[in-house]
């Protein structure tokens, strides 16, 4: 791994994006946010804060809104008592809004059910009840390893509900990560269903975590599902079928009110090396942004809007924009189970048109595969209702976000390119929609109400033109409050890079634009040095995505004896794209001199390979830990947090066939 202080200040990228959209003068006009909410935070930050904490009900008001006198460890609405699930289930009953669907939700198989407020209600308060006859008490913490069915959100608002910390693991985990996550968390009762479908087929889940049970002992309880009927172990005593235990509670359970400091979740994010970091969430501060983003950057209108966001609940996406700041809004949202693929590639947009779905927000990765696809598939569907496209989990290329805009948007959306981390809980960098004329590729500004700046290796601002590092300056409400159990961990890997001046290390190298506009350029770690050169992957990868042939690329620093590192990309072409062809040397030299067109020379690739896919974590990133060992023909490291670990199998036996 590179350190931070190894580079220089600047990166040496030429590439250059000047296509620029503002918003329709319709959209501006009815937009939620106007530029008056940039000029309300600086004017006073914490009483901005205050305000928007007014989304939400209290049940006892705060008497300060930050403490930051223990920095780096905040303390949000000091005094302040809410109920997380109150605030995003029961006060919209209360509020004569029983009757709205909270959620359209679709299994991969096709099965639909349409969830309102008054039953979210009843469905979370039977769980609370039933999380109550198992013996959990306020601070127990519950890990959470479900597909995307109701029972994942009904479950995570019940935790809440009740004060338990919830700890979410992605469905698609092995045993051996859930068994790491439940134990360090020490949860005292894991949720999880006997199977889920994946790809037209049911897959068990359940298996998984008879195993990494038996091998946790703080584990009681193991509560369970039933959604695809397929055969399960059972231990008895241990384990309880979610419709025994639940149906028969209560549908009613009275709120109490917690301490905003209360924690709410802790969601494991996998670093680069060593063991994965339980990344702590608490309750007012992080609500606020939740629902403060998600109003202004998606422009959410409660009554009209139909909203999607594709995401993992086993990600924080999941958790911040499906689960919290949606609900907390009063949403009306589709919630999706399967792959955009199944059964054919027009899944989501079928569902688009079948819900008339406004406001979509997905992941770059998700848009390429879309791309590869083709536009012919988009273009069967009736795409009118959308009104905001989001984007977030990497950088976006220039031509994927133009392709979104066109074939998605309708040349009318705008776009919102979300810069966050689990870290942050919540948007931290984006345009707003009806404020910001967008840019393709660049998430542009800090939201009102949060700080951020690009600094050199001193922590010193790099002026307009230049690149760096970027920082947060400024606490938020939405900021984590540590690494479970690891205060030492969180101090270091966060706040030590840039100590003296009190700046939380995002570990993102970004650039700012002529005007001021922030781009990111993906993870430190992950810039390349060639001839003492400093290259971002990112902005490689776009150049190779701009080509007509290319719809996805990643883009390595493999070691060379001569320059350092030569850069090695990884592509996989477009759909229609003669395939023989476009590896063929002749097409392999076109890309390199495309490259070498839109950055500089020193951007050339030394190699580059046609793959079928690329190795991806559930979030799509691409994990180009696993692309490097390839490039420098290394046995293929630990795939174990890959969406599909047959990835790697299947790229290393299709090299010796590309060029
Ligand atoms: C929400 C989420 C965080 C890392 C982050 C950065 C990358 C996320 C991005 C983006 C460029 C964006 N990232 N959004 N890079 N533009 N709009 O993804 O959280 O899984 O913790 O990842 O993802 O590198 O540091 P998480």
């Amino acid at each position: 791994m590179t350190q931070p202080s190894d580079q220089g200040a600047a990166l040496d990228n030429l590439l250059t994006e000047s296509r620029s959209f503002p918003p329709s003068e319709e959209f501006a006009a009815e937009a939620n946010a106007t530029s008056a909410l940039y000029d309300e935070a600086t004017a006073d930050r914490e009483a901005f804060w205050a305000k928007q904490a007014e989304r939400l009900h209290w049940d006892t008001k705060w008497t300060q809104v930050l403490d930051w006198s223990d920095a780096p460890f905040a303390k949000w609405f000091v005094g302040g008592r809410l109920n997380v699930a109150y605030n995003c289930v029961d006060r919209h009953v209360e509020s004569g809004h029983g009757d709205q669907v909270a959620i359209h939700w679709e299994g991969e198989p096709g099965d639909q059910r349409a969830i309102t407020y008054a039953e979210l209600q009843r469905e979370v308060s039977k769980a609370a009840n039933a999380l109550v006859s198992l013996g959990l008490r306020t601070g127990d913490r519950v890990a959470i390893y479900l597909p995307m069915i109701p029972e994942a959100i009904f479950s995570m608002l019940a935790c809440a509900r009740l004060g338990l910390p919830h700890s979410v693991v992605f469905g698609g985990f092995s045993a051996e990560a859930l068994r790491t996550r439940i134990d360090d968390a020490e949860a005292k009762l894991v949720i999880t269903s006997d199977g889920q479908f994946r790809r037209g087929s049911a897959v068990p889940l359940k298996a998984a975590v008879d195993e990494a049970v038996s091998r946790t002992p703080s584990v009681g309880n193991v509560l369970v599902v039933r959604r695809t009927g397929i055969d399960v172990e059972w231990t008895e005593g241990r384990d309880l079928w979610w419709h025994d235990v639940v149906d028969a509670q209560s549908d009613v359970h009275a709120p109490e009110s917690f301490d905003a400091e209360h924690p709410l979740f802790i969601l494991y994010t996998s670093g680069t090396t060593g063991k994965p970091k339980g990344i702590l969430h608490t309750s007012g501060g992080y609500l606020t942004q939740a629902a403060y983003t998600h109003f202004n950057v998606f422009d959410l209108k409660p009554d009209t809007d139909v909203y999607w966001c594709t995401a993992d609940i086993g990600w924080v996406t999941g958790h911040s924009y499906i689960v919290y700041g949606p609900l907390a809004n009063r949403v009306t949202q589709v919630v999706y189970e399967g792959t955009p693929n199944t059964p054919h590639e027009g899944r989501h947009w079928e569902i688009v048109q079948r819900y008339g779905v406004s406001i979509y927000y997905t992941a770059p990765t998700t848009i390429r595969t879309f791309m590869k696809w083709g536009n012919d598939i988009p273009a069967k569907f009736d795409l009118s209702t959308l009104r905001v496209l989001g984007s977030v989990g990497e950088p976006i290329n220039p031509e994927a976000w133009i392709w979104y805009r066109e074939n998605i948007g309708g040349n009318r959306a705008p776009i919102v390119d979300t810069w966050w981390q689990t870290e942050t809980g919540a948007i931290m960098i984006s345009p707003l929609p009806g404020v910001i004329a967008a840019k393709p590729g660049s998430a542009q500004r800090p939201l009102p109400g949060i700080g951020a700046k690009v600094v050199d290796d001193t922590g010193a601002e790099v002026p307009a033109g230049g690149g760096g590092y970027l920082v947060l300056d400024e606490p938020w409400p939405a900021m984590l409050r540590g690494i479970w159990g690891d205060e030492q961990r969180y101090r270091e890997t966060y706040w030590s890079r840039f100590a003296a001046q009190g700046f939380y290390f995002a570990g993102d190298g970004a650039k700012y634009d002529a005007d001021g506009d922030i781009w990111l350029l993906g993870r430190v770690d992950d810039v390349m040095n060639v001839s003492g050169h400093r290259i971002s992957t990112t902005e490689v990868e776009s150049a190779l995505v701009s080509h007509p042939t290319v719809a996805e690329a990643a883009v390595v620093g493999a070691t060379d004896p001569t320059t350092g590192q030569g850069i090695v990309a990884f592509v996989i072409l477009r759909g229609g794209v003669a395939q023989d062809q476009a590896k063929g040397a002749e097409a392999i030299k076109a890309l390199r001199d495309h490259v070498a067109k839109e950055i500089g020379p020193i951007a050339k690739p030394r190699q580059i390979m046609v793959v079928p896919e690329l190795p991806k974590t559930r979030s799509g990133k691409i994990m180009r830990r696993l692309l490097r060992d390839v490039a420098e023909n290394r046995q293929v490291g630990d795939v174990t947090t890959l969406a599909d670990s047959s990835v790697m199998d299947l790229i290393s036996s299709g090299l010796n066939t590309s060029a």
